[in-house]
């Protein structure tokens, strides 16, 4: 009896993808007060006063500011959120979400 010792032939190549990231967008509106913003970004998005000022003066000023990126579930989850929060106190303050380039 023979012992053959075959070697393989074919090569399996793990590819290992990033996963794509989510962009969260603060969207301006001419209702919620600046202040309130401000204090939804520090608590949602853990920034401090400074962070959160910037941010919500650029979507003042320009219409829409990204706030950060994330994985798709988590910038998703973070904006719906947001967003609930700043509807139960009747503001119509939008946060949305859109992959990165
Ligand atoms: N424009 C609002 C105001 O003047 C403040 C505001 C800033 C609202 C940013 C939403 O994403 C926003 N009261």
């Amino acid at each position: 009896m023979s012992d053959t010792i075959t070697t393989p032939r074919t090569k399996t190549q793990v590819k290992v993808e990033r996963p794509k990231l989510y962009k969260v967008i603060l969207v301006n509106d001419d209702f919620t007060p600046r202040e309130f913003v401000v204090l939804l970004l520090k608590a949602e998005f853990r920034m401090n006063a400074d962070q959160a000022y910037r941010v919500m003066i650029t979507a003042h000023k320009r219409g829409a500011c990204v706030v950060a990126v994330f994985t798709k579930d988590v910038a998703e989850t973070k904006a719906t959120r947001a967003t609930d929060t700043a509807r139960r106190k009747g503001y119509p303050l939008l946060f949305t979400t859109e992959p990165e380039e």
